[in-house]
């Protein structure tokens, strides 16, 4: 079972402490039927049901559309996530999925979209999907190049790439920022919900990588789509895409942390159990150096993702420099604490089918996506200069 101590902690309410031990309870019981890391779309779309109808994926609706808490609470889905990913990465990835795949719509969806749209994901009868990269448009969201056009009086008409967009082939619906001109940059995007049947979008190509998860590029061509279902105004999709990201990059580090705490259990459990030298490997003192400093790190983490969430949660219109310090710090560290792992359990650490072994895959992509720990670091140190600046005008006036 993942550590859960840290729920004592004053950042967490009671429906956290009680949250986070049914959760686990359930994961260690229910995860592993679901998952076959050979069939990943299969288990991706098992995982998703058997989330729904345990009533999980309620963490990612807000409460008038049956979700658990009246707006979605950064810290229920961060330690959904730390204890999912702890368990299985792909548990993490089919509940984050229904998160990110709709924040959006719960933050600026119109009534009747979120309607439409909320209560099938939080059942699990839907998948959702949010696709913002493309493959001139990573880091760089102001540079994205898919244009929508006016199509009538209702319709907008949607054309580009879009690229590394999880859950691309098995999604019921996409979230998809475009191009619409309003003004240069980033004020001339905008958000509009796109339904996977919809004609003219295509899976252009389906991505394979280290620790493989549904991954696709998409082709949308002459795709039309009511206007109805754009979220937040014309020119507003940057808005839109940075206050999901605001909401998930602190929940990107909870999965980070989740692997991480679950290297640490293996290499502790493996150095006081393995003798070396006549003694176990733990009472070598570069064992213990290795075991300390994952200790501090992994709590270093927790400190940082938990004050970030606790922030949003206590009502800060904006987070945008504690998500991002998190996001750049946790995957980080949860590389170094898996490495350690994987050098204390020696030649069985690159041993496929040994959990160190998994996670070592698995941490690699979370130090890149929704943000890499360059632009992340970028970020906070562009949140620093605008601090120091208005505090000079401030004290200029
Ligand atoms: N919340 C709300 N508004 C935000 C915001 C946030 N977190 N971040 C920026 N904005 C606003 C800015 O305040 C600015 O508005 P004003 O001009 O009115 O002040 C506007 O949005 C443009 O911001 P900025 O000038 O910083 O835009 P940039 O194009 O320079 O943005 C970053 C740069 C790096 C912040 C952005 O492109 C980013 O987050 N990139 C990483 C994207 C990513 O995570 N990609 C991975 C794929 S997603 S799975």
């Amino acid at each position: 079972m993942p550590p859960l101590a840290h729920l004592a902690w004053p950042f967490f309410g009671e429906e956290h402490r009680q949250f986070g031990p049914a959760l686990a309870d359930w994961a260690n019981k229910e995860v592993g039927r679901h998952i076959d890391h050979a069939n990943v779309d299969q288990s991706c779309r098992a995982l998703v049901r058997a989330l729904g109808d345990a009533g999980w994926l309620k963490a990612v609706v807000p409460k008038a559309y049956g979700g658990l808490t009246e707006k979605l609470d950064v810290r229920t889905i961060c330690a959904a996530r730390e204890i999912l990913s702890w368990h299985d990465s792909l548990a993490d990835f089919a509940f984050a999925m229904q998160g990110l795949g709709t924040a959006s719509i719960s933050l600026f969806g119109s009534d009747e979209i979120k309607a439409k749209y909320l209560p099938p994901v939080r059942d699990g009868r839907h998948i959702a999907a949010f696709a913002l990269s493309e493959p001139e448009a990573g880091s760089d969201v102001s540079a994205l190049a898919t244009t929508a056009t006016k199509d009538g009086p209702s319709h907008m008409r949607i054309d580009g790439l879009k690229t590394w967009i999880s859950n691309g082939g098995i999604a019921d619906h996409y979230v998809v920022f475009a191009r619409t001109g309003e003004a240069p940059g980033a004020k001339g995007l905008s958000c509009f919900i796109v339904d996977a049947d919809t004609p003219g979008l295509a899976v252009a190509g389906r991505i394979e990588i280290i620790a493989p998860h549904p991954l696709a590029t998409l082709r949308f061509t002459g795709c039309r789509v009511p206007l109805a279902n754009r979220l937040g105004g014309a020119g507003e999709g940057f808005k839109v895409a940075m206050a999901t990201l605001d909401i998930f990059r602190s929940t990107v580090a909870a999965a980070a942390l989740g692997m991480a705490r679950r290297a640490f259990d293996e290499m502790i459990e493996r150095a006081a159990t393995r003798n070396l030298f006549g003694a176990p490997l733990a009472d070598l003192q570069l064992t213990q150096v290795a075991l300390a400093d994952s200790a501090i790190d992994i709590d270093a983490a927790a400190l940082l993702i938990y004050r970030a969430a606790w922030e949003k949660d206590s009502g800060a219109a904006r987070i945008t420099r504690q998500a991002s310090m998190a996001k750049a710090f946790a995957p980080e560290m949860a590389q170094r604490v898996i490495d350690r792992a994987v050098q204390i359990f020696g030649g069985n650490g690159v041993r496929v089918g040994v959990k160190v072994e998994a996670l070592y895959r698995e941490i690699r992509a979370l130090r890149i996506y929704e943000g890499a720990t360059e632009v992340q670091k970028m970020i906070v140190a562009r949140e620093l200069l605008k601090a120091r600046e208005a505090t000079r005008r401030q004290a200029a006036e």
